[in-house]
């Protein structure tokens, strides 16, 4: 395996040669030690069917099954699928997933440390991903108001983002927020987190999981959490924020990313495009922060 610094860029490292059929263990812990380095890590020449594509996600540790079955390849349910690519007519997983700052299941007791893309059908126009890192962001800000959220709390739900399935036509909206708060109780993480590998305290705040800010005075803050996102560049609807950085990627490149300190947002398209891509998403063998239990399992088939 080679790997090579994006050139000018402040997050990703590009890895040629990686061969899953011939990969050793050290070869996965050197992988995982540069995704906590580098943050994102590009595997080039990747030619994988999804079985083993899940296959490389157990290489590096316990893969997590998305909770919700409408997402789940229909042949490899631990691969989740966002496309809007019909295959034999049918839609295949979700479209439009994503849209929104979040990092991957933070509305969730126990979210994972990994998270893997493999594109499989890449937009002309619109090709990539937004991240932003927030340990350097959290680094960044004015003392004052890293005093004011270090020892805060921070509440997560996903029911801002929550698709609705072609089974809740005709429901009522409460029916289903109240189910959506049922199956997926609004969680609390502590608001800056420490890095179990790389020992950097990073800010654990999305615009689109993110609830409350609650001060360690145990009242919600709502002008702090405004402020945090400003600061960190989740309002941007430009995109332009110094702390934003776009990730692109072509066919047969298959992204690994630090899911604890990079928050990513899709990358909104002007035109719609086809596209579809097939993630896996792991928990490696830290705790996803010093206090949570990380044999805990996310959502008791209900
Ligand atoms: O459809 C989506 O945008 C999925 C989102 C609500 N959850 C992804 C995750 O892993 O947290
Ligand atoms: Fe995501």
């Amino acid at each position: 395996m080679i790997f090579t610094r994006q050139a000018d860029r402040e997050l990703g490292s590009v890895v040629e040669g990686f061969n899953l059929a011939t990969a050793g263990d050290e070869d996965f812990a050197a992988l995982k030690k540069l995704v906590y380095t580098e943050r994102i890590v590009i595997l080039k020449g990747q030619r994988l069917s999804p079985q083993e594509y899940v296959e490389l996600g157990r290489r590096l540790g316990r893969v997590e099954t998305y909770y919700q079955p409408m997402y789940q390849h229909p042949e490899v349910p631990e691969v989740f699928v966002s496309s809007n690519v019909p295959q034999d007519g049918k839609t295949v997983g979700v479209p439009q997933t994503g849209k929104f700052w979040h990092a991957d299941y933070m509305f969730m007791p126990n979210p994972f440390g990994l998270t893997l893309i493999y594109p499989q059908v890449i937009p002309q126009a619109n090709r990539g991903t937004y991240f932003i890192d927030m340990a350097r962001a959290y680094a960044k800000l004015p003392d004052k108001l890293k005093d004011r959220v270090v020892d805060a709390t921070i509440t997560h739900s996903v029911k801002r983002y929550f698709k609705i399935r072609p089974t809740d036509v005709y429901r009522p909206i409460t029916d289903i927020l109240a189910e959506v708060e049922r199956e997926t109780p609004t969680v609390t993480h502590r608001a800056v987190p420490r890095h179990p590998v790389t020992g950097e305290d990073f800010l654990y705040l999305s615009e689109g999981f993110g609830i409350d800010v609650i001060g360690a005075d145990g009242v919600a803050d709502e002008d702090l959490r405004l402020e945090l996102l400003e600061e960190t560049g989740q309002l941007d609807n430009t995109f332009q924020h110094e702390n934003i950085h776009l990730q692109t990627f072509e066919q047969d490149d298959l992204l690994i990313w630090d899911n604890r300190v990079l928050i990513h947002r899709a990358l909104h398209t002007t035109k719609p495009e086809p596209t579809a891509s097939f993630r896996v998403t792991v928990h490696d063998e830290y705790p996803f922060y010093d206090g949570i239990d990380s044999t805990a399992v996310n959502h008791p088939a209900a």
